[in-house]
């Protein structure tokens, strides 16, 4: 902390990403102006959610906001934003959102990425004013670009990422993101609107102090897991809980600790979606040091299906806890 302190405030996120592209000259500034897009969006999603409370926004479908456009509600409304800033930002061909059943094509046939994104997830704590988060993860299109995207592009792989983050909407929000050099934290000035450095390379503990699970369907979880949750107690670590997954795994992200989202009975394969909440986070805890696995496997080695918003169980953070979990389920 002592460190992250001494930061010089002042790095913005435009700035950060031009050094970047500078260091390394192959890129070729697209993918650049795909995080630039992504982090606007961010910023309108941001005020939205501030004032969600005031302008009655959240779970109001159907009345009219100031514009005269339809209200919608805040997931919505945060889809409705990243889909209109990567498209015109032109670098994003389509899209896989968790609002939407298909292949969003944003008519940039040309564009050389593809993005799936989980516009805003915690759906449980929108109408509570409890943390939530932007989701997202991009590959380069391997379809022949000039026609549609396809479900190929969005089937690559965890390890065909070539970049994946997400935003925190948080007592402070923030934007962490891997472009597979690191993971680097910005927080967002609102009284400037801009994303600052403030966490140049994050690294997760090695071991930590919490789990983090939904203990209320204890009855429905593996053995393994609830051997390896008793192990937890027996070591008296911290339960944590938000139930927002970007709020969990961040905290986790710097306390050290472990987020579970096991399969059960009634969800045998888990509930988090393999495309845009596990593969994206799975990258960024590699890149800060630590593990995600789906029970005995790697989650970036899972290969995708063909189902686009398939889901897999869900055990990430430090890289000793998740470990040890691996092994019993092994
Ligand atoms: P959502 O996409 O409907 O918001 O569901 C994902 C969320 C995660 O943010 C969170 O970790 C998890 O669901 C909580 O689920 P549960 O209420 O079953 O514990
Ligand atoms: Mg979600």
């Amino acid at each position: 902390t002592e460190e992250r302190l001494a930061t010089p405030v002042g790095t913005t996120l435009e700035r950060y990403i031009m050094r970047k592209q500078a260091e390394f000259p192959y890129a070729t500034g697209e993918l650049s102006q795909l995080l630039r897009d992504i982090a606007l969006a961010g910023k309108i999603v941001n005020r939205e959610v501030n004032r969600a409370g005031l302008s009655r926004i959240t779970g109001a479908m159907g009345g009219d906001n100031v514009q005269g456009e339809a209200q919608q509600k805040l997931d919505v409304e945060a889809n409705i934003r990243f889909i209109r800033a990567l498209t015109n930002g032109g670098e994003c061909c389509a899209i896989l959102s968790e609002e939407d059943e298909g292949i969003i094509q944003t008519g940039n046939q040309h564009g050389k990425y593809v993005v799936a994104i989980d516009p805003l997830d915690g759906s449980s704590n929108i109408d509570v004013n409890i943390s939530i988060g932007t989701i997202f993860s991009i590959y380069r299109r391997v379809s022949r670009p000039g026609g549609p995207a396809r479900a190929e592009d969005f089937l690559q792989g965890g390890r065909a990422q070539v970049a994946a983050g997400y935003i925190l909407y948080g007592s402070s929000t923030m934007l962490v993101y891997t472009t597979g050099h690191g993971v680097t934290g910005f927080t967002y000035e609102n009284s400037l609107g801009e994303f600052f450095l403030s966490h140049p390379d994050i690294r997760i503990p090695e071991r930590g102090p919490v789990f983090s699970v939904n203990e209320g369907n204890w009855f429905d979880y593996p053995e393994f897991v609830r051997s390896f949750l008793t192990t937890c107690k027996e070591r008296r670590l911290t339960g944590r809980y938000v139930g927002s997954l970007v709020a969990d795994y961040h905290r986790n992200l710097f306390t050290g600790g472990i987020y579970l989202y096991p399969p059960t009975a009634a969800k045998p394969v888990g509930k988090l979606r393999l495309l845009y909440e596990c593969y994206p986070l799975a990258l960024l805890i590699e890149q800060a040091g630590g593990v995600a696995v789906t029970g005995a496997d790697v989650v970036l080695d899972v290969p995708p299906t063909a189902d686009l918003h398939q889901r897999a169980p869900l055990f990430i953070g430090s890289a000793e806890l998740v470990r040890e979990l691996q092994a019993a389920a092994l």
